[in-house]
């Protein structure tokens, strides 16, 4: 309801509606109105209320709150639920436990900034607050756990198309999880599955997206290796617009993915690598090679040429330098 409050107040920016107007064309009383502006204004809208026009919104706080995705999201599954946190301690986590509990597909928690983010391997990712997208959804897909660990790929695919429609910035993927500018992390994914043998109960996928992070605001040990959207386009980028985008693209991989397989996410992929054709080094937890990227393999798997051996990299297992 307060989505579509806030909507017909948009379309009245320039002058006031009144809440008799409102309580009619959304069939409530005008105390109800007047309650959803008040929790309007709690949240941190300025809503002008002049005693006979009625009410004027003046300005939107710079949130990620469900009542404006949900007013500008065009997807049919994904986003169609959030759970909103200021702080939490990591959505993968609160998305966990909301699975486990039978949430429905294409739920999506979001917060402001995550106490404890988590990367794989139980390496940490900085998420402060009100400038980044930090996100996880949950999917349910009838895919074998097998094809899980194309779900990252997808998701990649997914958030370069994204960032690409909001900013027009180019990035590179290198695989399996992160996506970059000019050699520089912007983006991580964390896919975590829970599964039969033979059957998905779930999967999780985390995205952690930098988007307004001053440069000099990144701790001293990722300064060097970690970037912003901000700092790639010399000024700040909606981080509304852009979590709609990569929701509704997400939701466009994932139908094609259930319909058709993976083909087009892998043909995508290759076209936004920046991994593919350099040389990489691979650090396993047994051995560790230098080779040249060649190609990504219909399962996922890396395919990396040492000497005259293709070698095959499978996600998880390994921390790949490109060099
Ligand atoms: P990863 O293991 O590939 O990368 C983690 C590593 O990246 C860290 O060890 C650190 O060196 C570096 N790093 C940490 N924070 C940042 C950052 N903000 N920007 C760039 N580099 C960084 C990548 O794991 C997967 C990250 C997924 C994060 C999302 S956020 C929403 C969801 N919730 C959650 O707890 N995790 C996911």
């Amino acid at each position: 309801m307060r989505a579509r409050i806030l909507q017909l107040l948009r379309q009245n920016e320039d002058g006031y509606l009144s809440g008799e107007a409102i309580s009619e064309k959304l069939a409530i009383s005008r105390t109800a109105v007047w309650k959803h502006i008040r929790a309007l204004k709690e949240a941190g809208y300025q809503i002008e209320a002049h005693p006979r026009c009625g009410y004027s919104l003046q300005q939107a706080p710079d949130k990620l709150l469900p009542e404006e995705i949900y007013s500008r999201l065009n997807a049919s599954t994904l986003g169609k639920k959030i759970h909103y946190f200021s702080k939490v301690t990591s959505t993968n986590t609160e998305a966990k436990k909301l699975a486990e509990s039978g949430c429905q597909e294409g739920t999506v928690v979001l917060a402001e900034e995550q106490e404890n983010g988590r990367g794989r391997i139980s390496r940490g990712w900085f998420s402060p607050p009100g400038q980044g997208i930090w996100l996880s959804v949950v999917l349910r897909p009838a895919l074998s756990p097998y094809e899980i660990s194309k779900c990252t790929l997808m998701a990649a695919v997914a958030v370069y198309k994204a960032i690409l429609r909001v900013t027009g910035i180019k990035c590179g993927i290198k695989w399996p999880n992160d996506i970059l500018y000019q050699g520089k992390k912007l983006v991580g994914i964390l896919t975590e599955l829970n599964a039969e043998v033979d059957a998905v109960n779930y999967i999780v996928i985390g995205i952690g997206i930098n988007v307004n992070i001053a440069a000099e605001d990144f701790p001293s040990e990722i300064k060097s290796i970690a970037t912003s959207l901000a700092v790639a386009a010399g000024e700040s980028v909606s981080r509304l617009e852009l979590v709609c985008a990569v929701l509704e693209e997400l939701e466009k991989s994932y139908q094609a993915v259930l319909q058709q397989g993976f083909g087009e996410v892998l043909t995508e992929w290759r076209s936004y690598s920046a991994t593919l054709g350099k040389e990489v080094s691979v650090i396993g937890a047994n051995e560790s090679y230098v080779g040249k990227a060649l190609d990504i393999a219909e399962d996922g798997a890396l395919l990396v040429q040492v000497a005259d051996k293709i070698e095959r990299v499978v996600a998880g297992d390994i921390s790949i330098r490109t060099i």
